[in-house]
């Protein structure tokens, strides 16, 4: 059975628990990371740690672990379970408190790692292309919630999927409360017109890793990378579209509400980055 980090101890997976009271539960009070290894290697482990401490900080939740602590714990993780391709889940809850809203009522945060083997999330649609669809549910913004934290509060992306799964798609496009195109439900989006790569800038949206990775490929290649505001006519008449995520890695999207994206399928500018972005994966991370 796999063992799950938790609070410092090693648990098999149905004794890693926590209280309903945990304000995690009653309030969607913490933070979450979603991290890959690849390999017998921990893919971007640094950024993935810097974004959790960043999304605590953002909340006030002070997380008793120092950052290098935490990837000790995440590695440990991965060794107790003798994981070397696998999908990482650090959780840090607000802790057990009482009914109130009140955190400082939290006698601790609690911290659980979980680690377990993952492959591909969309099999064969990688070759073939992913449909998505415009949901209605607008992202977050940044002036209610920052779409920038990672917060166990996914209420707004559950719906967006949901929406997703209601009408057909693979994936949903959010937009935030201007029109302007956020991302997806739990991936960042890109488009290409006349070999221009163009992606929203991070306010409307959570700072993608995978996004950042790609950005860097780009610009490895040659290829500029427009952190642009757009529509979703921009979407619909792109060359090509694709989203980036750790579950998702480089997804291409060949529909878009019934629109055919290019020549239906999947671009040349696209496949390039998959391949790359594949293997920086296979080559690149913390060794476990
Ligand atoms: N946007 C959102 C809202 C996300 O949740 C990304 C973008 C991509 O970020 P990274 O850093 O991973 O490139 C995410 C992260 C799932 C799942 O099961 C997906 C994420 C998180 C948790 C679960 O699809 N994506």
């Amino acid at each position: 059975m796999l063992q799950i980090y938790a609070n410092g101890d090693f648990v098999p997976q149905d004794q890693a628990v926590t209280s309903i009271y945990d304000h995690g539960f009653l309030y969607g009070d913490g933070v979450f990371e979603g991290i890959r290894a690849y390999n017998g290697r921990v893919f971007r482990l640094d950024e993935h740690i810097d974004r959790l401490y960043d999304s605590a900080k953002a909340i006030l939740l002070k997380i008793p672990l120092t950052k290098a602590e935490m990837k000790d714990a995440v590695l440990e993780t991965l060794r107790v379970n003798n994981l070397t391709d696998a999908y990482i889940r650090p959780i840090v809850s607000r802790g057990v408190g009482d009914l109130g809203l009140d955190p400082e009522k939290c006698a601790a945060p609690n911290i659980f790692i979980i680690t377990q083997p993952w492959g591909a999330m969309y099999g064969d649609l990688y070759e073939k292309g992913l449909t998505a669809v415009t949901v209605t549910v607008r992202r977050n913004a940044p002036e209610s919630l920052s779409p920038n934290i990672k917060s166990l509060n996914y209420l707004n992306n559950i719906l967006a999927k949901i929406e997703a799964n209601q009408n057909g798609g693979d994936e949903a496009i959010m937009l935030d409360v201007h029109g302007n195109i956020s991302e997806g439900s739990g991936d960042n989006i890109f488009v290409v017109k006349n070999g221009v790569i163009s992606t929203p800038p991070t306010l409307n949206n959570l700072r993608g890793i995978t996004r950042a990775c790609v950005i860097e490929i780009a610009h490895g290649l040659g290829w500029q990378v427009h952190e642009t505001n757009f529509g979703l006519f921009d979407v619909y008449t792109a060359d090509e579209v694709f989203v980036t995520g750790t579950a998702a890695e480089v997804a291409p999207i060949t529909d878009v509400d019934g629109r055919t994206v290019g020549d239906g399928g999947v671009g040349s500018i696209t496949k390039k980055l998959m391949q790359e972005f594949e293997e920086l994966t296979r080559t690149d991370g913390a060794l476990i």
